[in-house]
């Protein structure tokens, strides 16, 4: 086959997009029921300045998948869509003077343009845009499903203030005491908010992160935020009073430690449980508290106890023991009870509070039998100094405690979760009025269906002033009397655009249908997804609340009741940095991806993408590398030009056999930037061959195809085909005769294995690891890598790492 003309690769990517758009190569029929395979991007925010090559990797990532799974014969289902509403929008638009609708607009179409410039195989017919009325209405019932059973409601409490985006922020969105969004530090407000009550569906939210395939990382931090404690209630009874103090300790155990209660400055019991004499110093504490902000309560250092003493007594409940009750700030208002029993010699922050004030130190835990301890000695061991308890472990001694103490009615037995309700009411313009109606009284009554969607009223500023800018519009107000009687009003404030994104994959399954939110039979057919890419920092963000509402819709049958989870998979996406620091507008440092798709093509960025590093760690942008991948491209057009129509050789055959073989291993380990390595080596070698065989290069064309869509497209159509290289099936895997896997281990133990020809150098083994090392056991193997090492190599069997420990 003679190929004259040079790789052009915007002619080419030119071509194919419009092709693919008008052939609708990649909409997908959701009704076909077999073998579904729904691959989800986290939709992103259109912002003003458009997509850069870190928004990228997570697309190319996907679009890879979706490709693949496409080739394995899957109906894959690739949507994308728009997360419209929000804060980034509102400021922006507020910036530049613009109303936020037509800023959206313009970002949508910015983005738009791009991701299709990107060549990523999406279904655009299925698109939905969150500030849609068509998509918000149905943001709205979904509200009112939650209200209608009770799980959406209005309470006062305090709340996390952002002063500098003038509204209130769920507990997830403060991070370090910082406002998610604009880093400003968070101050508490007492304010009446909706909410949604997660904390009602906590024990599930904590058991369903067993069963889904998410990065450990991403599971841990929702278990830990989640923060599932079991232990005990105990009651201590206030002398000479009527109250009683109620501490959750999951520490029975050490009951007999316990040498004062420490209350939080909040606690309701506070004024009642002051003494005259101690009034003074007390309420000088309670105002020293309250000039400190959460950051300084949260900061302040491990030795830095304050505490005050209120004067009064409590009652130990098992050795009636008088034990002093002290106000401290370590103490938190809003954990558990907000008391806690101190028990200095087993607890860090009691230990340090007993020392500062002089407390006794009773240690009722030694860590053996024989052995002594350092105080504070926090693990378990046995027990001493606790009449009828002695010599028993810490189990038996808690589980005997709180049958004693249950029995008594001095205590049960307790489980706490530190998740708190989702707060989802915003003071903004810019989201989904909440669909609430209040009578004259202020009674709150859902928006009939029939006035859904409750449009955003357009005579508002939508300048922040601490209340909704709703709140200001007189068609708002006259809409609401029109509709349901003198004095009854609207509720101002808009939903947390959290809440769109918390259902936006069901939708993608109906987009346009304005009879329902969403199929039940497509949503049984397709989710959970299969797989879901996005970042690391939406792990007790979005990937909780979308588990909330899955669990909701589940558990009251709007969907298939089997359908608990709605990610079965997740991939978390590394960062691209430049200069050693995430990319952003603020630091000056972004490549835009837009100039080198115009200087090398889409092709290749989306090569570099791969290559860059393993898909899941943080990544180091290196211009001159872009280089590297388009030379290959080159010498792929090269290859293709060469090619003739002839059987491939045995050899030929076999090396892609290897080459597929050690592909097929990495894509599933989703180790992509090694399948790249593997790509050039194998094209270097049909380089090298004086004959290559068209029916091979085609094979390896199918195998290039989700990382190069466009180029393969291209020459797979100039080797004759008319059918989408897409609709192709991936090369069947033979069984190698001499194909082989080698052992790596350490000290004997196999560890992983990897694929080779099996008359690798020992050097060239080395390199081997180096590229594709498993992330989990990454340092330790890259550690061993290092000369002085021992080790013990057998070609083409295993290498053995000696570590003395
Ligand atoms: C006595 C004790 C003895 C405790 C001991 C620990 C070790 P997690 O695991 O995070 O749930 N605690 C309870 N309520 C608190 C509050 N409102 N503010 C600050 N601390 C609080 O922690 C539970 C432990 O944290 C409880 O067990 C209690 O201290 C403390 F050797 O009780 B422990």
């Amino acid at each position: 086959m003679v190929m004259i003309e040079p790789y052009d690769h915007s002619e080419i990517e030119k071509k194919w997009r419009e092709n693919w758009q008008k052939d609708q190569t990649y909409t997908t029929d959701l009704t076909k029921n077999e073998k579904a395979f729904y691959c989800l991007d986290m939709f992103p925010y259109p912002s003003g300045e458009g997509l850069h090559v870190g928004h990228w990797r997570g697309y190319v990532m996907s679009d890879f998948y979706a490709r693949y799974q496409r080739l394995q014969g899957k109906n894959v289902f690739h949507p994308m869509g728009f997360d419209a509403f929000g804060l980034p929008a509102e400021n922006a638009a507020i910036k530049s003077e613009t109303h936020p609708k037509e800023f959206t607009q313009r970002a949508i179409k910015t983005f738009t343009a791009q991701l299709s410039q990107m060549g990523a195989s999406y279904d655009w017919s299925k698109k939905i845009v969150t500030s849609d009325p068509e998509y918000y209405r149905w943001t709205q019932w979904l509200f009112l499903q939650l209200f209608k059973h009770s799980l959406a409601e209005k309470r006062k409490s305090l709340v996390n203030w952002c002063p500098k985006d003038q509204t209130v922020l769920a507990n997830e969105q403060v991070i370090d005491g910082c406002c998610e969004r604009c880093g400003t530090v968070v101050t508490k407000k007492e304010l009446d908010q909706w909410y949604f009550k997660t904390t009602a569906m906590a024990e599930e939210l904590y058991g369903g992160l067993d069963g889904v395939k998410w990065p450990e990382r991403v599971k841990t931090l929702q278990r830990n935020w989640i923060g599932k404690s079991k232990g005990a209630n105990v009651k201590f009874s206030v002398v000479n009073s009527r109250f009683s103090i109620e501490v959750f300790t999951t520490r029975p155990d050490t009951l007999f430690g316990v040498t004062a209660l420490v209350l939080s400055p909040e606690h309701p019991l506070v004024s009642k449980l002051t003494t005259q004499e101690s009034n003074e110093k007390v309420e000088e504490y309670l105002e020293g508290v309250a000039s400190k902000t959460n950051i300084d309560r949260m900061q302040a250092k491990e030795t830095e106890k304050t505490a005050v003493f209120t004067g009064t007594y409590a009652t130990h409940p098992l050795t009636n023991e008088n034990i002093p009750i002290w106000l401290a700030d370590y103490v938190l208002a809003d954990y558990a009870s907000g008391a806690v029993m101190c028990v200095p010699a087993h607890d860090e922050r009691d230990y340090q509070f007993a020392k500062t004030h002089n407390l006794p130190i009773k240690q009722v835990i030694s860590p053996t039998a024989v052995s002594d301890a350092n105080l504070p000695y926090i693990g378990q061991g046995i027990i001493i100094s606790s009449k009828g308890y002695n010599g028993l472990n810490s189990n038996k001694a808690s589980e005997n405690i709180v049958a004693d103490l249950t029995n008594a009615a001095k205590g049960e037995q307790k489980t706490i979760y530190r998740l708190r309700d989702w707060l989802v009411s915003r003071q903004r313009y810019w989201g989904a009025p909440i669909p609430i109606v209040y009578d004259p009284d202020g009674k709150a009554y859902a928006v009939k269906d029939e006035h859904l969607p409750l449009l955003l009223p357009d005579d508002v500023d939508f300048l922040p002033g601490g209340e909704s800018p709703i709140a200001r519009s007189k068609e708002y107000a006259m809409r609401a009397e029109k509709l349901y009687g003198v004095g009854w009003r609207f509720e101002t404030d808009t939903l947390d655009t959290f809440v769109d994104s918390s259902w936006y994959f069901f939708r993608y399954l109906s987009p346009t249908d304005s009879s329902q939110p969403f199929d039940k039979d497509l949503v049984k057919n397709w989710l959970p997804v299969d797989f879901y890419v996005g970042g690391i920092e939406h792990a007790t963000l979005h990937l909780l609340y979308a588990r909330f509402i899955c669990r909701f819709l589940a558990k009251f049958g709007y969907i298939d009741s089997s359908i608990a989870e709605p990610f079965s998979q997740l991939f978390n996406i590394g960062m691209v940095n430049m200069h050693g620091a995430k990319m952003s507008k603020s630091k000056d440092n972004v490549v835009s991806a837009d100039q080198l798709v115009e200087h090398y093509g889409a092709d290749t960025l989306r090569g570099y993408e791969l290559f860059i590093g393993p898909m899941d760690v943080e990544a180091e942008w290196n211009p001159q590398g872009v280089n590297g991948i388009h030379r290959f491209l080159i010498k792929l057009w090269k290859v293709s030009q060469s090619c003739q129509d002839i059987e491939a050789s045995d050899e030929n055959n076999q090396e892609f056999q290897r080459y597929l073989h050690s592909i097929s291993q990495m894509i599933n380990q989703h180790r992509l930037n090694t399948v790249l390595a593997q790509a050039m080596t194998f094209l270097q070698y049909l380089h090298t061959q004086p004959k290559v065989s068209k029916k091979l290069l085609e094979n390896f064309l199918i195998t290039l195809s989700p990382i190069f869509p466009f180029i393969c497209e291209e020459l797979w159509q100039k080797f004759g085909h008319d059918q989408s290289i897409g609709q192709e099936s991936w090369p069947e895997l033979a069984e190698v005769a001499n194909y082989l896997e080698l052992s790596v281990r350490i000290n004997n133990k196999h560890v992983y294995s990897i694929p080779v020809r099996g008359d690798e150098s020992e050097e060239e083994t080395l390199e081997l690891i180096k590229q594709s090392p498993p992330p989990s056991q990454k340092d330790k193997l890259l550690k061993l890598l290092e000369p002085n090492t021992r080790r013990v190599y057998k070609t083409g069997s295993f290498i053995n790492f000696v570590v003395h420990s």
